[in-house]
């Protein structure tokens, strides 16, 4: 017998996979599917249910012992790691009268929209920001931060941060300020103060390349808008009156990775259904309603936050015929658009 009769048949499968390969043929259909299959599932987190254990969390843990004290609405679909919606995050944090979360920095871009109670700041690289109810505060990506609470009773806020797509992007660093607190260095408020008027912009600043300049959105101007628009706008068939906060040196969303919505549902609005590749996270500021996503219902009260993700059909009504739903909303179109992947399709 020759050498080559008693060869055992080689295994291709096993010998190439040694060698770090594989065949794309058995993975084809996964990778380049027809259209995307998302990972988050629609959902809505009860902000009143959570209320109490957050109290709790607050007379439970210092904040020597936790950096931030936030409970993560996070996704059933998106556990490990921890994710709102593809590439964005919320969470809900509280922090008592006298406490000073400690001043860090993170590439991850942040914000808070301010949910209840008065009396706290942040400092965003030197400038205290104060905080209102309905308030939205920009902590962009490497500026340090920290917050103080020196109001009476508990403040509460959303968070929402980019960290699910800077860390899959392999660009995630976090920083110690090295003291608790930053010292106040500019004049507070100053940023929203100086620009605010959106169409008449301070020459002296430095515009920075992408993000907004502006600490605070003050409830009090986004109410002013939403007045001065009035019941007579066309609004958006699926959002209704929906404002984008922008950045006044270009016009474009607040931060390059998320774009931050208000929208009014005037009573009786019955949205139009679409869907599109972005992912969007919303926070109930006032009202109660329903959003219909591919044949469930995802029904919602004030405060609550809930979750749409990427290519899912939804349809947001406000069945109330008294009552406007006011929705704050931040999504990651800004992120879709500028690789050239946004895609939008009408179901109505
Ligand atoms: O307040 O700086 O929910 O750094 C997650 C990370 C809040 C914050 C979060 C953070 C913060």
């Amino acid at each position: 017998m020759s050498a080559e009769t008693v060869t055992p048949a080689v295994d291709h499968y096993e010998a190439v996979k040694a060698l770090g390969t594989s065949p794309l043929w058995q993975y084809f259909g996964e990778l380049f599917a027809e259209a995307p299959k998302n990972q988050a599932v629609p959902y809505v987190w009860n902000y009143q249910a959570l209320r109490p254990h957050m109290l709790h969390f607050a007379g439970a843990l210092s904040l020597e012992e936790a950096e931030r004290r936030v409970l993560m609405l996070v996704n059933p679909g998106m556990t490990e790691p921890p994710a709102t919606v593809n590439s964005l995050y919320a969470g809900i944090q509280i922090i008592l009268p006298g406490e000073t979360a400690q001043a860090h920095r993170h590439t991850a871009n942040a914000f808070r929209f301010i949910i209840e109670g008065e009396g706290a700041y942040t400092t965003v690289n030197g400038e205290r920001v104060h905080m209102r109810p309905g308030d939205l505060l920009l902590t962009p990506g490497w500026h340090w931060h920290d917050h103080y609470h020196e109001g009476d009773g508990p403040m509460m806020w959303l968070d929402g941060l980019d960290y699910p797509l800077i860390n899959a992007l392999e660009a995630g660093f976090f920083q110690l300020y090295g003291q608790r607190s930053q010292p106040a260095e500019r004049p507070d408020d100053i940023s929203h103060r100086q620009f605010i008027h959106g169409r008449l912009n301070p020459l002296w600043i430095q515009p920075d390349p992408v993000n907004s300049p502006i600490g605070n959105y003050p409830w009090t101007e986004t109410e002013r808008a939403l007045a001065s628009i009035g019941d007579d706008a066309d609004g958006s068939r699926y959002d209704g009156v929906l404002l984008e906060y922008t950045n006044p040196h270009t016009g474009g969303p607040v931060m390059p990775t998320i774009s931050c919505r208000i929208a009014r549902l005037r009573p009786g609005f019955n949205g139009a259904a679409h869907r599109h590749t972005s992912s969007t996270v919303y926070h109930v500021v006032s009202g109660s309603g329903r959003t219909e996503v591919d044949g469930e219902v995802l029904e919602w009260g004030e405060k609550d936050v809930f979750a749409i993700p990427g290519w899912v059909g939804h349809r947001h009504i406000n069945g109330s015929r008294s009552d406007d739903v006011l929705l704050m909303s931040y999504t990651n179109e800004p992120v879709h658009r500028a690789l050239g992947i946004y895609r939008e399709e009408h179901l109505d």
